[in-house]
């Protein structure tokens, strides 16, 4: 389903080592539009409930312990059809999978520190989008 926004989360690795900038540099460069941005530390409950569907699977655990390290910085991106685009701009999840230029590849340093998060489809785009910001700071 076509979707003009999708979410998206610069992971603890990355914004632990000073990649934010240069991150955003290139989400802006690649045409996404910053329309909300935030930086935030998850609680354990949280970051539970934000990956809620990954519950039960062998790497639940490291992820919830990953995501919960350190602060992340989450946002909202426009976009033509935002959800496709931003996935090939982020790569394959495993960045040894990832095609070149793209920011898994560049940033990643393992499977499941692979540096930013994209939505996988337009209702989880509202879904995520929603679980971090409120009507007041989507200002488009
Ligand atoms: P995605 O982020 O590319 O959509 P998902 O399958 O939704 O990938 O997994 C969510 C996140 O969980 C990944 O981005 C990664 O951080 C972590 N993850 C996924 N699969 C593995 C794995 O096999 N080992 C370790 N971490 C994983
Ligand atoms: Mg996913």
């Amino acid at each position: 389903m076509y979707s003009d926004f999708t979410f998206s989360i610069i992971k603890p690795n990355a914004v632990r080592t000073g990649k934010t900038g240069p991150i955003l540099a290139l989400i802006n460069e690649s045409g996404f539009e910053i329309e909300a941005l935030r930086m935030v530390r998850m609680t354990v409950a949280q970051a539970e409930s934000f990956y809620s569907i990954h519950k039960g699977k062998s790497f639940f655990d490291g992820l919830i312990e990953f995501m919960t390290s350190g602060p992340v910085v989450v946002m909202i991106l426009r976009h033509d059809n935002a959800v496709e685009e931003f996935r090939k701009l982020i790569g394959a999840t495993d960045p040894s999978k990832a095609a070149p230029g793209t920011i898994r590849k560049i940033y990643a340093v393992s499977v499941q520190m692979n540096a930013v998060h994209g939505s996988d489809s337009a209702e989880n785009a509202v879904r995520e989008a929603d679980f971090f910001f409120s009507g007041v700071e989507r200002f488009h």
